[in-house]
């Protein structure tokens, strides 16, 4: 997948997160989507609220041990979908990107499937739930341009803005594993990959 088809660009390197621009091709991109609608009859996209009880505008879902909620009760990680179903498994296509990129045997624990219409956005913050911040984050970006801002370890340092588009693979690691990141906004329209239009970004993560 991606590496051995040798027509994307160089990777780029933005305050220490590796960039890996069209990763995978277009029959690839399809594919994980094709996946992502099996996890989604499963554990359909949700809207979280944040603890103090205001609707995040990205939907979510996820697949794996473990999916990221959130609501009135914290963020945390959980092994069920707010319906009481146990999230489905991280699909094959998707695992092999972690492995192809990571260069790791262990898998991720949670694929975080984050779905952004026109208008949604994700405002800077740390990953901090999970128990060892040694281990890589995977990003994988289908559908709609977004342009993803990251910064240092610190909040209001300076940061960098880079577009994130579809088939592009990001890595987190070193010290980028907990900087500041956020994604300002979409380019809605700009993709035609998902028939319902927009953004889904899929973060695969070792969580315990
Ligand atoms: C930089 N998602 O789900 S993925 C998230 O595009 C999240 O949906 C964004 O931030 C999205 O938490 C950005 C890229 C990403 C993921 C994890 C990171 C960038 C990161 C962890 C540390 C630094
Ligand atoms: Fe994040």
């Amino acid at each position: 997948m991606g590496g051995t088809s040798g027509t994307h660009d160089a990777a780029l390197d933005i305050r220490g997160v590796r960039v890996l621009p069209g990763w995978l091709d277009a029959d690839e991109q399809a594919a994980l989507v094709a996946r992502l609608r099996d996890v989604a009859r499963e554990a359909p996209f949700f809207r979280p609220e944040t603890p103090r009880g205001k609707p995040m505008s990205v939907r979510m879902t996820a697949a794996g041990r473990y999916g990221w909620v959130s609501d009135r009760r914290g963020y945390r990680y959980e092994p069920r979908h707010p319906s009481g179903v146990p999230w489905p498994p991280i699909p094959d296509e998707v695992l092999a990107v972690w492995r192809a990129v990571t260069g790791l045997d262990r898998a991720p624990d949670c694929c975080l499937v984050n779905w952004y219409g026109e208008g949604a956005r994700m405002g800077l913050h740390q990953d901090r739930d999970e128990a060892d911040f040694a281990w890589p984050v995977v990003s994988v970006s289908l559908g709609d341009a977004a342009l993803f801002r990251v910064g240092g370890t610190e909040r209001g340092g300076r940061t960098a803005s880079v577009w994130l588009r579809s088939g592009d693979v990001a890595v987190l690691e070193g010290e980028s594993r907990l900087a500041f990141h956020g994604i300002d906004r979409i380019r809605h329209g700009s993709s035609s990959l998902l028939q319902q239009g927009g953004r889904i970004n899929l973060t695969l993560r070792v969580v315990d």
